[in-house]
């Protein structure tokens, strides 16, 4: 449902090998090439990591020459733009399409008609199979946009296909009569409101009727579509599987499942068994989250009124699974309770996305070992063979090539540049590392990087940062797991100690924050004011002059990412261990050159495979540890408050006003959080003070090792040079080898 591509224009030129001459056309038509790009609107067609990983991979798609599609929805008007007003996030509509929509064709000849609630009936028919008959449906049409997506040095051009929702009678609405007048005035208004807006509330599911209109819509007019294409050409549906692979991008396309098995037993008369079989050949399930807040789960009495077929189906395939739970369990209630697909008032999309497909994957490998062991242990039990693990990547063309033009300049200069088709080049660097001048150059490119930033800031905050300071970035969604908290609180320590000891040793620092709260998450809107807050104090206070800063940057989103990481030193990836499935930001600020300071999470584990210890920091609690202490209830945050000093002295600064004079009690919910629980949750349920001592340790080895140029300069070239297992190109072979069993298409021009 989400595909986060940033602009179009520069990565289409890099692609097609055509930048510089793009370039030079437009710079001779006097205009500013950089201005010509930024006058694209980023289309923010997704949340966050999940739908960015989709825009990578259809780039590595094309560019490994596979045929594919993105499927998704034309929003018009995707994830909120986010200002900042007196400190708090204010959200303002994304209006992306305001200036005509450049990229996207619209194709009227493959509409279909998508049909919402309404009556069933099963009629027999002569040859004894039912026939299911609606009416008093809705229905809407929808209508394919595609945009291009070319792959690097190929010819091949990928489609995403984003579907967007039109009346079916837009025509004079006085002819009607009564009845169908009001129900044409109803789909009119159905159809102007299905693809409206993205869901703008990642890893948390607010259960919106919209929502799930939205997840059949897109669903079924794929599926029509495929199936349409499908048998112009082939008359016989055991060959589906060898021609169409469908991929569900966690469980919001999981309604996939069903609607197949809808269209080839009603539409195209297969017999439940046979489509049953197609449909698991057909469909695999990425998971991309363990939080318990983001699994799908519809209300029964919603699902079944608005898709009243596909909920009998829904029904069928839950009834034959638990008749197979039965037969291998017995008559467990608590087994058929734990993981039948409709329980307790609800259907359970995942569990519907596991049954119905003949791969399971996670997306880092701690976090697929998570999902085996632990959440989806049951599953994992009776279907070994379904689970894999294809660990993320990111598409060096936009997150090398395209955001930082002078390191891979200088790559290139040194090392030629097939690492733009194959990353796992980048390790022609290695010897390089005890080379003065290709370091001196390397790490001369990040400075002009960040001063480009730092001129950025200025004309955006009117804040004066020092470009020689260490850059020290946490961008991602605002999340309590993410652990924004935890990096604000070591900036008050040193605040803290800076005050009571202004000569201390400590190299000056710029801490930049980016992120965006879902609107209705009142802890993460809080903790952006937090560091705002704390960003107003230290930056306006004499006694630390100049030596930290502390920026939020307004609207983070794909172009912002491509200008703040290749100007990034430090890398912050501090999720509480086993909560980050895989994260993706971590490797674009390992290829472009920062260190790591994150926790034994996700990908980060795997960074620490390529890079070695001596190349990235580690703290805190690992994955085991945490689980196990969050299951045995044995923490105590009280404990560390009254032993630890600094922890005592940044949570009193919580809640005595020196952060929000006009209102002590600011901050009150967040002191109450992490000392007493709050809303239910169990106190400090992701470890912030747990892991703050050995945080506030490593990051003084951040700041010991950056006193070292030469050692940090190396450490960050050993970076680069093992980003190569991070690259999307390397997990979409794997997907295709391993999952889809598909094959390249070359496209030979004349
Ligand atoms: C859930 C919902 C619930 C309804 C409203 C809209 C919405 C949007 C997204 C989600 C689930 C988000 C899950 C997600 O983004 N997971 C991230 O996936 C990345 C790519 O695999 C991974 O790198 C991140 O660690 C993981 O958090």
């Amino acid at each position: 449902m989400e595909f986060l591509t940033g602009r179009f224009l520069g990565n289409i030129a890099i692609n097609m090998k055509k930048y510089d001459a793009v370039r030079e056309v437009i710079e001779e038509l006097g205009i500013d090439y950089n201005e010509l790009e930024n006058a694209e609107k980023d289309p923010g067609l997704g949340n966050g990591g999940l739908g960015r990983l989709a825009a990578c991979f259809l780039d590595s798609l094309s560019t490994l020459q596979y045929p594919a599609y993105g499927c998704g929805i034309r929003y018009h008007y995707g994830i909120f733009e986010q200002r900042i007003e007196n400190g708090y996030q204010v959200e303002k509509p994304d209006n992306w399409l305001e200036n005509g929509d450049i990229w996207g064709v619209k194709r009227q000849e493959y509409a279909v008609e998508i049909k919402f609630g309404g009556r069933v009936t099963p009629v027999r028919k002569p040859d004894g199979n039912f026939k299911f008959i609606a009416e008093n449906y809705q229905s809407v049409m929808a209508v394919p946009y595609d945009y291009p997506i070319p792959g690097y040095g190929t010819n091949t051009v990928n489609t995403l296909r984003l579907w967007d929702s039109a009346a079916k009678n837009s025509f004079d609405l006085q002819s009607f009569n009564k009845g169908d007048y009001s129900k044409s005035l109803e789909e009119q208004n159905l159809a102007s409101t299905l693809t409206e807006v993205l869901y703008p509330a990642d890893e948390f599911i607010s259960g919106k009727e919209l929502r799930l209109k939205q997840q059949y819509f897109f669903i079924s007019a794929t599926l029509q579509r495929v199936l349409n294409r499908f048998s112009e050409m082939h008359s016989d549906f055991n060959m589906l599987p060898d021609k169409v692979q469908f991929q569900l991008n966690d469980t919001h396309p999981t309604v996939a499942v069903a609607e197949l098995m809808r269209l080839l037993v009603d539409e195209y008369n297969l017999q439940w068994n046979d489509a049953w079989d197609i449909t698991r050949k057909v469909c695999s399930y990425t998971n991309h989250t363990i939080m318990s807040e983001a699994l799908e789960k519809w209300p029964i009495e919603l699902f079944s009124r608005l898709l009243p077929r596909i909920y009998m189906i829904v029904e069928e395939i839950n009834r034959r699974f638990c008749a197979l739970l039965i037969t291998r369990f017995g008559d467990d209630p608590i087994k058929i309770r734990n993981m039948a697909i409709v329980a307790d008032g609800q259907v359970r999309m995942a569990y519907l996305a596991i049954v119905g497909s003949h791969s399971v994957n996670g997306v880092a490998a701690i976090h697929t070992e998570i999902l085996k062991n632990q959440e989806l242990r049951d599953f994992y039990d009776i279907y070994p063979e379904k689970f894999n693990n294809k660990t993320n990547g990111i598409t060096q063309r936009r997150w090398l090539a395209h955001c930082n033009p002078l390191l891979s300049k200088h790559i290139t200069d040194t090392i030629g540049d097939t690492w733009i088709t194959d990353l796992s080049k980048l390790e022609g660097l290695l010897p390089y590392t005890e080379d003065a001048v290709f370091l001196d150059k390397f790490m001369d490119t990040k400075r002009q990087n960040k001063i480009v930033l730092s001129n950025y800031i200025m004309t955006k905050t009117g804040v004066s940062v020092d470009p020689d300071s260490i850059f020290d970035i946490q961008v991602k969604r605002l999340h309590e797991y993410k652990r924004q908290l935890l990096n604000v609180f070591h900036i008050l320590d040193l605040y803290n100690q800076l005050k009571t000891n202004p000569a201390l040793d400590i190299l000056p620092r710029t801490f930049i924050f980016g992120a965006k709260s879902a609107a209705s998450y009142r802890m993460a809107k809080l903790i952006i004011k937090l560091i705002n807050s704390v960003a107003d104090l230290v930056n306006n206070d004499k006694v630390i002059d100049g030596r930290i800063k502390v920026l939020f940057m307004e609207n983070y989103n794909v172009s912002m990412a491509e200008m703040l990481i290749p100007a990034a030193d430090v890398s912050e990836q501090i999720s509480t261990a086993g909560k980050e499935a895989s994260g993706t930001g971590n490797m674009k600020f390992m290829l472009n050159g920062a260190l790591t300071i994150g926790t034994l999470d996700g990908a980060n584990v795997e960074i620490l495979e390529e890079v070695g210890k001596d190349n990235i920091f580690i703290f805190g609690l690992t994955a085991d540890e945490a689980i196990k202490m969050a299951r045995d209830g044995s923490y105590a945050p009280w404990d560390i408050y009254n032993i630890n000093h600094s922890v005592r002295a940044v949570l009193t600064q919580l809640i005595n006003g020196v952060l929000s004079p006009d209102d002590h009690y600011l901050f009150k919910d967040l002191y109450d959080a992490l000392l007493s629980g709050w809303g239910g949750a169990r106190a400090d349920e992701y470890f912030v003070l747990k892991d703050f001592d050995s945080y506030v340790k490593t990051q003084k080895m951040v700041n010991g090792k950056y006193k070292n140029k030469n050692a940090w300069a190396k450490s960050a070239l050993i970076n680069v040079a093992k980003s190569g297992k991070f690259s999307s190109d390397r997990t979409i072979e794997q997907y295709a080898k391993e999952i889809w069993d598909l094959k390249k298409v070359e496209i030979k021009m004349q």
